[in-house]
């Protein structure tokens, strides 16, 4: 599939997403939203994904020159049509989603950052929540995923203030994985992405669910729901591997069944 703007790519059972306008950011355009859906939804069959930005910004969230463009913008369309499906790939993927943070992620950019499983950043680079400076309310999930990662009081300061907020700072307050050396950024990410991609990918994907929905779930729902979940696995080739690979003391392989 040729992409107008993204480049895929595929090696390994990575498949490699990079948003690829890097003149405006990689700013979040209609085509954009509607290319990354697809491309995600295709790369569910590989065993992790990766999401990139290409040039010195992840992405900067809506394209601003659209919305103008568009003059009578329907936004609350925009985001139930566009964005939430989009999100929903991520989300839902059966596969572990990184997000690699190049650069600068602002407005929904980072929180389609944060709405990835794991997120790694360069050292550089900054998660600003653009919105209220444009006069509008975080979206693209930032509601849901900040008081939840970082707690309310930051969720509501990071938000206010819209304010520049570094890696490092981000991964201080736990709402992103790890914050590297920019040099050790690349490597950092292709080794991240193929210790997921050769692992039990049908544990990540029971994770997944277990722990996305947790915070509205009761305690006894949460045992319960472990509890399937665990049958699941336990009944898995990846299970009988794990188990085989301990007592053998060597490396699993497993195959994602
Ligand atoms: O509308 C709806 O559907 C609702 C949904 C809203 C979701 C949202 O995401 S709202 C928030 C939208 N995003 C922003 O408000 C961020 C806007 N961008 C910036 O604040 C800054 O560009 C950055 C902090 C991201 C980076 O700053 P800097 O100084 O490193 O770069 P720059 O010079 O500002 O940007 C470089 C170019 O990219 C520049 O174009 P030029 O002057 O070289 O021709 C700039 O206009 C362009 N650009 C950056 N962000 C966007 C953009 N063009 C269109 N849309 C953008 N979001």
């Amino acid at each position: 599939m040729v992409y107008q703007t993204l480049k895929v790519t595929e090696a390994d059972g990575v498949a490699t997403i990079t948003l690829n306008r890097p003149d405006i950011m990689n700013a979040l355009s209609r085509q954009m939203r509607a290319e990354l859906t697809q491309a995600l939804r295709a790369a569910h069959a590989q065993r992790c994904i990766v999401l990139a930005g290409a040039g010195r910004a992840f992405c900067s969230g809506q394209d601003l020159t659209d919305a103008q463009a568009l003059g009578a913008f329907d936004v609350e369309a925009t985001l139930r049509d566009e964005y939430e499906p989009m999100l929903r790939a991520i989300t839902d993927a059966p596969v572990p989603v990184i997000a690699a943070v190049n650069g600068v992620a602002a407005g929904a950019g980072a929180n389609l950052a944060l709405a990835c499983d794991v997120v790694i950043a360069a050292e550089s680079a900054s998660f600003i929540q653009a919105f209220t400076r444009i006069g509008l309310i975080p979206d693209a999930g930032g509601t849901y995923s900040l008081p939840r990662q970082i707690g309310m009081a930051r969720a509501m300061g990071a938000t206010l203030f819209a304010e520049k907020i570094s890696a490092r700072q981000a991964a201080d307050w736990g709402m992103i994985w790890e914050a590297v050396p920019d040099a050790e950024f690349p490597a950092v990410v292709a080794a991240r992405a193929a210790t997921l991609a050769m692992g039990p990918t049908l544990a990540y994907a029971a994770l997944k669910t277990a722990l996305r929905g947790s915070f509205e779930r009761d305690m006894p729902a949460q045992l319960a729901l472990e509890a399937r979940l665990q049958g699941k696995c336990g009944a898995s080739d990846d299970f009988r591997e794990g188990v085989a690979a301990f007592l053998g003391k060597r490396p699993p392989a497993f195959t994602g069944r």
